[in-house]
């Protein structure tokens, strides 16, 4: 769109027509606005698109946010744009589609990334600052969904995502939105088709934001989407290995819709259709794709040379749906048969870390991160994060401590474990990740109807999370109770809400035993039983669990606590428990336990 809206050299004039011809600000470059203005050169450029063979157009709407609009102050305009572009394309889309019905053509309502982003800070000074928040974009990018459905569009396309944080935002919009709104005109449908389209801006096969593509795909593959592709930057070639990487793990069709080439000095594309369309002949020849398109500097003669190669080759088999728990930080993390014990690493908890906790209640995140840093390094492949102290603004803790490790690579490379007894902390850890999280913890504890709710919205995050055995009537602390409310909940996962079972993680509570009190000398045997049985009977669900809590009776004998660890996870390990809570890098060695 921005290419063939180049061509007609316009005019500030043009830009304003006679509705915004005494705007106080410029108007020059704001193309979406030419949905109001020039609505005839949109229409133009569309119909020269589908005439070139396109299946899907694309509104002109890639900015047309409430925050994208604020270089303009064109704020209050941004859903009148979204549903005027989405009108104009689904016109132009029909009366092709009347003309030829074999070749029915789709309006893609396109969502960019805004001009922000939510997980990197402007403010070198200051990592911990944020542009824009996650609750922010919801916002923006809920107003646009309904301009865009209003408008008639078939489906969605999030697009040129350089932050994940705000893909997995948009993705939070459209889930809502077709929540509050399950069959909204025009089209009087379910929820719309999803297309997702990333984009890798450097060598290194990162986002801008830091992840790797199988780090991407795994952040965002919690909606069921139509595809996941890649778009825009450095042109065909470049992309090749990561649009393999879609296509043998995506689940969901693959698209690719590159740039013509790099940019030149003039910040033009050089490559020619022909160019163009010997690489994308490559991805559809080598089974990569089943959309393909054009980015910047690709015009309707790219366009055409693309369907022409398109249409001599099969589209991409979908690969075998992997039901593996799949979650992310910078780089994946994903969990088969062949991965071992999972650590999850406990010191980055005020309540479990006497250390952590002074270093926060003074405000010293810098030193609180080298405990999280400490972690890793241990050998921890997901950090526990817990805030939840009495003199704590555990929300705020919780928001700048997760910033803060987004910007440091050694560390933000793992899944992060929001832990919290309070929603409102879970959820602003959640809205402070990119890559694909757990949340600790969900339970029945508070009746079914608040499990549901955040069991759903857990899932609307793009989170997996613990589910503590704990209901109305309290803690589970015999095996009965432990199967009983580990079956109860999985089943209302599974059958109400959705919930894919590989992202259910149960924690069947590990106790303190030697307390001294009868009672409590079975509860490490019940929890390893329990462990067994649900591995056994709930398909896909795993088991953690706090390791430490089990010595607490030992608190000050670190030579006895980790000896009852290790003889704990020895066994527990064998009954099935794939993670656990531990002070990762102290763990004995059972055969060396003296
Ligand atoms: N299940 C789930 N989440 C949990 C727990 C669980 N989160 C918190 C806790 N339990 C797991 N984490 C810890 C962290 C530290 C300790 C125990 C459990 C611990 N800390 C030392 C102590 O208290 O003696 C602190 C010593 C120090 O200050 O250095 O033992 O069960 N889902």
């Amino acid at each position: 769109m921005g290419t063939m809206i180049q061509r007609y050299n316009l005019t500030e004039a043009d830009y304003r027509g006679s509705r915004f011809a005494d705007w106080s600000h410029d108007l020059k470059g704001n193309n979406d606005l030419l949905s109001l203005t020039r609505p005839d050169i949109i229409r133009a450029i569309h119909w020269e698109y589908l005439d070139a063979g396109s299946d899907i157009i694309e509104t002109n709407t890639f900015s047309a946010t409430t925050i994208a609009m604020a270089d303009y102050h064109m704020e209050s305009l941004a859903y009148e744009l979204n549903y005027e572009s989405a009108r104009i394309a689904r016109e132009v889309a029909d009366e092709v589609t009347r003309q030829n019905p074999d070749k029915p053509r789709f309006v893609a309502g396109a969502m960019g990334p805004t001009n922000r982003t939510a997980s990197l800070s402007p403010d070198v000074n200051n990592p911990a600052y944020r542009a824009v928040t996650f609750d922010d974009l919801v916002e923006t990018y809920y107003e646009q969904v309904s301009g865009l459905v209003d408008g008639g569009a078939d489906l969605l396309l999030v697009e040129t995502i350089f932050d994940t944080l705000n893909a997995k935002a948009a993705l939070f919009a459209i889930d809502k939105y077709f929540a509050d709104h399950p069959t909204p005109a025009p089209r009087n449908v379910g929820p719309l088709p999803i297309m997702i389209s990333g984009t890798i801006t450097d060598a290194s096969g990162r986002t801008l934001s830091g992840q790797t593509t199988e780090a991407f795909l795994y952040s965002i593959s919690h909606l069921p989407l139509l595809s996941v592709g890649l778009n825009c930057a450095l042109g065909a070639e470049p992309m090749r290995p990561y649009i393999q990487t879609l296509a043998k793990e995506a689940p969901f069709f693959t698209s690719a819709y590159p740039n013509a080439g790099l940019p030149n000095a003039f910040g033009e594309y050089d490559e020619t259709p022909e160019m163009m369309a010997v690489q994308i002949e490559d991805f559809v020849r080598s089974g990569f794709i089943n959309i393909v398109g054009g980015c910047c500097g690709s015009t309707p003669e790219h366009i055409r040379a693309i369907a022409n190669v398109a249409a001599k080759y099969p589209p991409r088999q979908l690969p075998l749906p992997e039901p593996y728990q799949k979650l992310s930080g910078l780089e994946p993390l994903k969990i088969t048969e062949q991965t071992n014990f999972l650590n999850v690493g406990e010191r980055t908890n005020v309540t479990g870390s006497k250390k952590f906790a002074r270093l926060i209640k003074a405000g010293n995140f810098e030193e609180a991160l080298s405990i999280a840093r400490g972690q890793v390094d241990g050998g921890a492949q997901v950090i526990d994060v817990n805030m939840d102290e009495g003199m704590l603004d555990s929300v705020e803790a919780m928001t700048t401590f997760l910033n803060l490790i987004a910007s440091e690579p050694d560390i933000a490379r793992v899944p992060i474990m929001v832990d919290s007894s309070k929603w409102e902390v879970i959820e602003a850890g959640l809205t402070c990740v990119q890559g694909k999280a757990i949340v600790n913890s969900i339970s029945l504890k508070e009746g079914e109807e608040a499990f549901i709710e955040r069991a759903r919205l857990v899932k609307r995050y793009g989170a997996a999370a613990v589910v503590m055995a704990f209901d109305e009537t309290g803690q589970a602390d015999s095996y009965e109770r432990r199967i009983e409310i580990c079956e109860r909940a999985y089943r209302i996962m599974v059958d109400k809400v959705g919930f894919a079972p590989q992202d259910i993680i149960f924690d069947p509570n590990i106790l303190t035993v030697a307390t001294g009190i009868e009672e409590h000398n079975n509860y490490a045997v019940d929890f390893i039983n329990a462990t067994r049985w649900i591995k056994e009977n709930l398909p896909l669900a795993k088991v953690s669990g706090g390791v430490s809590n089990v010595s607490f009776s030992f608190r000050g004998n670190d030579v006895v606590r980790e000896a009852m660890h290790s003889a704990f996870l020895y066994h527990a390990i064998k009954a099935g428990m794939d993670m656990g809570i531990v002070n990762a890098g102290q763990l004995e060695i059972y055969d060396s336990i003296p």
